[in-house]
C-alpha cells in the first residue's frame, strides 16, 4: 500500500517558494470535526511556516465533505486567492454515500480549477474507519492537511509566476 510508505506530512521543504505575496483559501468540512480540524491546523501551520501571512488566510467551513466545491467557489469569488485548499473526511459506513460524496469532491475541484485557472487543491481523506483517518490527521501517517497545503503551496506560486523571460516553471 502506498500509504504505508509515505508520511504525508513528509514533504522537500527546499522545493517550496515564499509565501509571502501569496494568499489562500481553506475550506473546511464540519463532518467528522476531530479529524479535520486537525487537518486545519496541519494545514494552516504549514502556510505560516513558508511566510504566509495570516491575514493572506481565507477561512470557511461547510457542513459536510459534498459542500467543498460550492464552498470553495464562494470564497474564491469574494477574496483574491491564489490557491483554495479544501479539507474534509469521508468515513465508509453501510451506504454507498461515501462513494458519491468523494466522486462528487473529485469531480467538482478538478471542475473548478479547469474553470478557473486557479488551483483547488483535493484535501479529502476517504478512509474504511475512523482509526485510518486518525493516522492521517496527525497520527502514524502524518498530516493531510500539511501534505494539502505543500501543494497548495507550489500550485499557488505556479499560477502567481509572471513567466516572462522563462522557460520553466517550478524545476529547481
Ligand atoms: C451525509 C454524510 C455522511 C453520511 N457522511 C459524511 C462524512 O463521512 N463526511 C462528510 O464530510 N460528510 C458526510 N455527510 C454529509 C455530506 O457531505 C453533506 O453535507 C450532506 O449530504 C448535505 O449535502
Amino acid at each position: 500500500m502506498a500509504s504505508a510508505l509515505k508520511n504525508l506530512s513528509d514533504y522537500d521543504e527546499n522545493n517550496l517558494p515564499d509565501a509571502s505575496e501569496l494568499s489562500f483559501g481553506v475550506v473546511v468540512a464540519d463532518w467528522n470535526k476531530d479529524i479535520t480540524h486537525t487537518l486545519y491546523e496541519g494545514c494552516v501551520d504549514t502556510l505560516l511556516k513558508h511566510g504566509a501571512k495570516e491575514e493572506n488566510i481565507h477561512v470557511v467551513q461547510v457542513p459536510g465533505a459534498f459542500e467543498l466545491p460550492a464552498g470553495g467557489r464562494i470564497l474564491a469569488g469574494r477574496e483574491k486567492l491564489h490557491a483554495v485548499i479544501c479539507l474534509g473526511c469521508v468515513i465508509k459506513g453501510e451506504t454507498k454515500h461515501d462513494e458519491y460524496i468523494n466522486n462528487a469532491v473529485a469531480q467538482g475541484l478538478v471542475n473548478l480549477s479547469i474553470a478557473t485557472g486557479k488551483p483547488f487543491i483535493f484535501g479529502l481523506l476517504t478512509p474504511n474507519t475512523h482509526e485510518q483517518a486518525a493516522d492521517r490527521a496527525g497520527g502514524k501517517y502524518g498530516n493531510k492537511g500539511v501534505e494539502a497545503a505543500a501543494t497548495a503551496l507550489r500550485m499557488a506560486a505556479l499560477y502567481h509566476a509572471k513567466p516572462a523571460g522563462k522557460k520553466s516553471i517550478g524545476f529547481q
